[in-house]
């Protein structure tokens, strides 16, 4: 039993290091909620990874901000807890707003591994030292931009590449890529910008041998992706559609997709992002890592997630140079890519990272600290 003593609120913002383009729009600079978790001498850290705007979700700092402060934190300050399943049980009663759980949630977790002496990866059961991982690059202003993008990403030793599509951005460009690396296993994420007559496009796609196309169609749909489905050979991967393991469950049983994008924001932690492995797992359907473009605070929880053993897709946990100016994330160490495209997994207690003071302070727009 570990009583929270003290939570705090991080309200911080850091430059990307080239704009990140999708179909929803380009980001130059990422805001984000850090969260930290006090309890007997010890501070775990969680990431909420809803954006400043409401685009790839309908979260935003603002509304995670609001829910933290006014219902999450309250449900747990000053609560004794033996697990993280104390936390996620007082968080049912919140409907919607996973990113906002999902930071404090994970947090929690941080705190319960330093506990233990134990790595988080080891916490949640996963097995790996290491964790396969790809890149995801942005729409660019010209193809020619994209494929010097896509190379300056395989000499860094990617060895998986995920394109941005959208409408006038898809078959030319993945065929102009696939003609220059006919062997890159490589995937496209649409983030939604399609509807079910664009089918002849996905059926085109079909013949450059992706892993999966990911998030073609609406952003709550499951329907329409499994017509789609029907109609092509490339596995579905549901991404946006998915804020649940009761969501996955919905996405299986209706064959909407042969694949999903685990995301510990999108949908409400670690400990629904371990359920939905596990459920997946049972179906023999392969799950792999999503990217929100985190801190080191964030991209080692999602290290640590991807430890698990259906994690068989390469994750969008890049390398920590691959977003920000290194010198500025808010904690270390950095993750460097090894040279078989993995990330070494922190054998340190919890996350694995520590928060740098003066790099948080640095980027800090907002703080508040709550104290039971
Ligand atoms: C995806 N991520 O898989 C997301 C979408 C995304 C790595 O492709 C700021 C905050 C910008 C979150 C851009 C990747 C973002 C963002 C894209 C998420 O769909
Ligand atoms: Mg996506």
């Amino acid at each position: 039993m570990i009583k929270i003593e003290r939570v705090e609120l991080y309200h911080i913002e850091l430059p990307l290091l080239h704009p990140f383009e999708t179909s929803f729009g380009r980001e130059f600079t990422r805001a984000c909620v850090l969260v930290s978790v006090h309890a007997a001498g010890l501070t775990g850290w969680g990431e909420c990874t809803a954006e400043a705007g409401p685009w790839y979700s309908s979260e935003t700092v603002e509304t995670a901000w609001h829910v933290l402060k006014d219902f999450l934190v309250p449900s747990v300050l000053g609560q004794e807890i033996a697990s993280p399943d104390d936390v996620v049980s007082r968080f049912r009663r919140v409907r919607g707003h996973p990113m906002a759980r999902a930071g404090l949630e994970s947090g929690v977790w941080d705190l319960l591994a330093q506990a233990q002496g134990a790595p988080l990866a080891g916490l949640l059961g996963g097995e790996r030292d290491r964790v396969k991982v790809g890149v995801s690059v942005g729409i660019e202003a010209t193809l020619e931009s994209l494929l010097d993008r896509v190379a300056q990403h395989v000499d860094e030793g990617y060895g998986r590449v995920k394109l941005k599509i959208k409408p006038g951005w898809d078959v030319d460009v993945v065929r102009a890529v696939r003609e220059r690396w006919p062997d890159l296993p490589l995937q496209v994420d649409a983030n939604s910008a399609y509807t079910l007559e664009d089918a002849p496009i996905f059926q085109a796609l079909d013949q450059f041998g992706l892993l999966l196309i990911e998030q073609p169609l609406h952003y709550d749909d499951i329907v329409d992706h499994a017509k789609l489905q029907a109609q092509i050979r490339t596995p579905i991967c549901l991404d946006e559609s998915i804020h649940s393991p009761e969501h996955a469950r919905w996405a299986l049983d209706i064959g909407a997709c042969r694949v999903i994008n685990i995301k510990v924001g999108r949908v409400g932690g670690l400990t629904a992002a371990r359920q939905i492995h596990d459920l997946c797992d049972a179906r023999g359907v392969p799950v792999w890592c999503g990217g929100m473009l985190e801190t080191n605070v964030g991209r080692a929880a999602n290290v640590a997630v991807a430890t698990l053993p259906n994690f068989t897709l390469p994750g969008d946990i890049s390398a920590s140079a691959r977003y920000y100016p290194l010198g500025r994330d808010v904690a270390e160490p950095n993750f460097v890519l090894n040279d078989d495209s993995t990330l070494s997994v922190p054998t340190d207690p919890g996350l694995g990272v520590r928060v740098i003071e003066g790099r948080l302070n640095a980027a800090c727009l907002r703080h508040l600290a709550e104290n039971g």
